[in-house]
């Protein structure tokens, strides 16, 4: 799938939505959610499943250090130069919300060097219940909980479990062993969200990232018809 159509006359889409020389900008996704939820592995597995049928790069968002780049630069999940690492040197948030100039630039540096891009994937350090990413950063946001924080996280809502465009329920598979009641996460995450989509993965299934890939693809669609 290539995402770049060319149309003669005005365009709809607005003009964030291009970059300087008029060409598609690429969908940005962000991913947020705590510490060690499962965000660098989702974005692993988005790679895996998409990187065959996209153009895709991956910016990464740690505290101090390149950990998150380096895992995928070591799984080899995409070429070395479609994964770029930011350090924010401060609480996570701040770089996906207060002062996203340097995911910005990082974003817009990997489209100059290896565009036109489809789709770039920006994984925020993990943080706490409250971080979520700006739209002036991202298009969509999925925020990554994982069953064995506690089965009360989707009852205590915050931001990110109540207004991400897509909540993940990961690591199901760990349910039995931490007595995780997922059909009250279920239940508790509908509550929170009405009609907002929720997933329920474990990356160690058959299925992995299925539907949470569909789900992109989705998003793909929605971004292409706007131009
Ligand atoms: N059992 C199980 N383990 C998982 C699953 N997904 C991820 N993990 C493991 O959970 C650990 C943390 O995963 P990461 O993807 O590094 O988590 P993260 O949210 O990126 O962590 P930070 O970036 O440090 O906040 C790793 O050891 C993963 O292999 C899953 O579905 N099931
Ligand atoms: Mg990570």
């Amino acid at each position: 799938m290539h995402l770049d159509h060319h149309h003669d006359g005005p365009s709809p889409v607005s003009a964030d939505a291009r970059r300087p020389d008029g060409s598609r900008r690429a969908l940005r996704i962000g991913l947020g959610g705590p510490v060690g939820s499962g965000k660098t592995a989702t974005v692993a597995a988005l790679c895996r499943a998409l990187r065959d049928e996209l153009s895709l790069a991956v910016v990464t968002n740690d505290i101090y250090t390149r950990e998150d780049a380096e895992f995928l630069l070591r799984e080899a999940v995409l070429p070395p130069e479609r994964i770029t690492a930011v350090e924010t040197g401060a609480c996570p948030h701040t770089a996906i919300r207060d002062d996203i100039s340097a995911n910005l630039e990082a974003v817009e540096d990997l489209e100059d060097a290896i565009g036109p891009l489809d789709l770039v994937l920006v994984e925020s350090g993990g943080d706490n219940l409250t971080a979520t990413f700006s739209r002036g950063l991202v298009d969509a946001q999925i925020f990554v909980i994982d069953v064995a924080g506690g089965d009360d996280i989707p009852r205590k809502g915050g931001p990110g479990v109540t207004t991400a465009d897509l909540l993940i329920v990961n690591k199901t598979d760990l349910a039995p062993y931490v007595g995780s009641d997922l059909a009250r996460m279920a239940a508790d995450a509908k509550a929170q969200r009405a009609e907002l989509p929720v997933v329920f993965q474990s990356l160690r299934s058959e299925a992995g990232v299925t539907e949470v890939a569909a789900w992109v693809r989705a998003q793909l669609d929605a971004w292409a018809a706007r131009a």
